[in-house]
């Protein structure tokens, strides 16, 4: 017996490039479960897990957690959801992540959606969003910002060279940037 392998979407852009809120309207539409990597990692904190101050201090500073604990945590999330459709949004951050990932998962992402946005509007949004997360001021949106160039942009494109990669203006209300999300979900990948 084969196991089927379940259809991945891994949801990129910087920070604050509206990947949580574009998830959200995803899952709505297209019968995806959302995995977000951060949102899991902030869990873990708050469960008291012997990793809580790592990954809080890691957090702080806007820096990556090791693959290891991310993996972990997606994997433990897909099989608990009972689906096989998953956006995972956040991850991978940098090449060791994407590397390990598959590695360990075998799965290869159907596509990369990716929300390409100007830093002064994504600081604009993580100023203002209010909702007490301990990495949302001006010193860790920097830090998150350079990780994010150093780090990740990479990984979108290594993702862009095997044309993979699915990229929308994020710069625009979040109604206009759904309907370019949605005609990418609409279209056969692959
Ligand atoms: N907003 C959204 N879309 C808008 C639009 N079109 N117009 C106007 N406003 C818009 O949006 C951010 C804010 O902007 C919200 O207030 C929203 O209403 C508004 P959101 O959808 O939350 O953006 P998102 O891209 O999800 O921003 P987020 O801050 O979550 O992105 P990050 O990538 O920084 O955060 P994440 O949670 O993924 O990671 C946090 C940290 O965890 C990392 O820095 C890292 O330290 C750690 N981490 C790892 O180590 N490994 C991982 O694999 C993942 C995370
Ligand atoms: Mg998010």
């Amino acid at each position: 017996v084969t196991e089927q392998k379940p259809t991945v979407v891994f949801v990129l852009g910087g920070p604050g490039s509206g990947k949580g809120t574009q998830c959200a309207n995803i899952v709505e539409n297209f019968g995806y479960t959302h995995l977000s990597a951060g949102d899991l990692l902030r869990a873990e904190i708050k469960s008291g897990s012997e990793n809580g101050t790592m990954i809080q201090n890691m957090i702080k500073e806007g820096k990556i957690v090791p693959s290891e604990v991310t993996i972990k945590l997606l994997q433990k999330a897909m099989q608990e959801s009972g689906n096989d459709k998953f956006l995972i949004d956040g991850f991978p951050r940098n090449e060791e992540n994407r590397a390990a990932f598959e590695e360990v998962t075998k799965i290869e992402p159907a596509f990369v959606l990716y929300f390409d946005c100007p830093d002064e509007e994504m600081e604009r949004r993580l100023l203002n969003r209010n909702q007490g997360r301990e990495d949302d001021n001006i010193e860790t949106i920097r830090k998150r910002f350079k990780v994010f160039m150093d780090s990740s942009l990479p990984v979108i494109n290594y993702y862009d060279a095997k044309g993979k990669v699915r990229k929308i203006e994020a710069a625009r209300p979040i109604n206009e940037v759904f309907e370019s999300v949605k005609a990418i979900f609409s279209t056969k990948n692959e």
